[in-house]
């Protein structure tokens, strides 16, 4: 038997990194009796494609009790399992799986067999609904199947057609004990995961921006926008509810979405229990149209599996019609995540704009958390002029020298009133707060300050600007 796990290992690693979402998965945890055909547990799609297990004679589909922790997502547990049954010689089971707005597709699963129970599977793809079927690689041979639970687990990133097909399906035939009037193969956590291919062109505009890398301790107001380029406005960040829970920050913070050259710093944790309560972000999308949201988060150990996402229009009912993501599931390492709203015509040139994220799984807890960053609005058409810019220019002071050794002088064309600024570390930590105050030039010591890369993070109450500098 091909000794898959290793592999399934070292996949899962690559593809934590390269933040691959999962686009249907079937746990069968809820599983009950006969079926003619099993729904996918979890899918990215707003009909579930369905296992079905065609043919003739008496083979049939149920649940089984002996599910298994191998391949496991979502933080389910091994619960129920698929079990196909013998004779399954005259059968096949075919498991659709569109792959809308996704590439790089990985398929997997775990299997046993009992004894009697069919040794051999040859698996099959079609990237036309069906009509046409290939065995060629990631398949390339039969499996065997052993009276364990292995992984099987298959690479498609090298086959273009397998990218963004709504007609994807995988087929599975049985053989050397398929005839049998008993014995089965069973089945558990069959997963096809992806990266999503709607992530914003570079080109459009960045809109909002929160990169929480100025968060210090707990944060009972609402959270300002870093970056904006709405002029008079102030999107925000607020945890409404009741409860214990709260928001504080985080480190480290998240490496995928950076936008303006931040450093990762810190990102915003959002406590549990959070059942009563929810994220609401501002998103004013005045003079801009055809709007993507994109965020990274993780969890906890016992932080919440799954996030919720609606959007208002009139700032105050919510709603998810027309989106095609409505909940995502989170893991333990950063991933990001994108909300297309391009179709949602209500949505563009609206200063009432806002999402809101709720939970599902583990919110009842004293512990556990979500962490997110890198929060970002952009959009395909803007109007926006460059009044904003100019306006962060008015509070963009000479930083001077760079690198640094001892002093650093900050120094303004006119002398600035109640202007705070904070030196923050690249672990996104202050180690140093004042205020300037009728003053066109300030100088901070910095001989007790560990040398490396900092931000000065300046803030005039309406809007922040920031410098890097280097200590040497
Ligand atoms: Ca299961
Ligand atoms: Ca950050």
């Amino acid at each position: 038997m091909r000794k898959y796990f290793t592999l399934f290992i070292l996949t899962f690693l690559v593809l934590s990194m390269n933040a691959q979402n999962i686009i249907h998965y079937w746990h069968f945890n809820n599983l009950n009796d006969s079926v003619g055909a099993v729904p996918a547990d979890y899918s990215l799609s707003s009909t579930a494609p369905e296992i079905t297990y065609p043919g003739t004679g008496p083979g049939y589909m149920d649940d089984v009790s002996d599910g298994d922790d191998l391949n496991l997502r979502q933080g389910q547990v091994p619960g129920n399992g698929l079990r196909v049954r013998n004779p399954s010689d005259l059968r096949e089971l075919i498991i659709p799986l569109p792959t809308n707005d996704h590439e790089d597709i990985v398929f997997s699963y775990a299997v046993k067999r009992t004894n009697n129970g069919a040794q051999t599977q040859f698996l099959s793809f079609s990237v036309d609904g069906g009509n046409n079927w290939s065995n060629a690689a990631p398949f390339a041979d039969s499996i065997t199947v052993g009276t364990d639970y292995a992984v099987e687990s298959y690479d498609f990133s090298a086959i273009s057609d397998v990218n963004d097909n709504p007609d994807f399906m995988v087929r599975i035939q049985f053989f050397n004990g398929s005839s049998n009037i008993s014995g089965n193969n069973r089945f558990d956590n069959i997963v096809i995961e992806g990266q999503s291919t709607t992530a914003p062109p570079p080109s459009d505009a960045l809109v909002h921006y929160w990169h929480f890398n100025t968060l210090s301790g707990r944060e009972d107001n609402p959270i300002a926008a870093d970056y904006t380029l709405v002029p008079n406005t102030t999107p925000e960040i607020s945890y409404v509810g009741v409860g214990d829970g709260y928001v504080d920050d985080y480190t480290p913070g998240s490496s995928l979405n950076l936008q303006l050259n931040e450093p990762p710093g810190a990102a915003l944790r959002v406590r549990n229990p959070s059942f009563n309560r929810a994220l609401i972000i501002d998103l004013p999308t005045d003079q801009s149209s055809d709007i993507y949201l994109v965020y990274d988060v993780k969890r906890s150990g016992s932080g919440m599996l799954f996030n919720n996402i609606a959007y208002s229009v009139d700032g105050v009912n919510y709603d998810t019609t027309g989106l095609a993501v409505r909940q995502v599931s989170i893991s333990e390492n950063y991933q990001t995540f994108t909300f297309d709203f391009r179709g949602i015509t209500t949505v563009n040139n609206n200063p009432n704009f806002k999402v809101r994220i709720t939970w599902d799984g583990n919110t009842n807890q004293i512990n556990g958390n979500n962490r997110y960053d890198n929060v970002a609005m952009f959009a395909e058409q803007t109007t926006l002029s460059n009044r904003t810019f100019t306006q962060q220019e008015s509070l963009s002071p000479n930083v001077y020298p760079n690198p640094a050794s001892s002093e650093v002088f900050i120094e303004w064309n006119t002398p600035q009133r109640d202007i705070t600024y904070r030196v923050i570390d690249m672990q996104g930590r202050t180690v140093l707060i004042n205020n300037i105050n009728g003053n066109d030039k300030t100088v901070i010591d910095v001989t007790q300050l560990s040398r490396g890369l900092y931000t000065i993070i300046f803030n005039d109450g309406n809007q922040q600007s920031h410098k890097k500098i280097l200590l040497k």
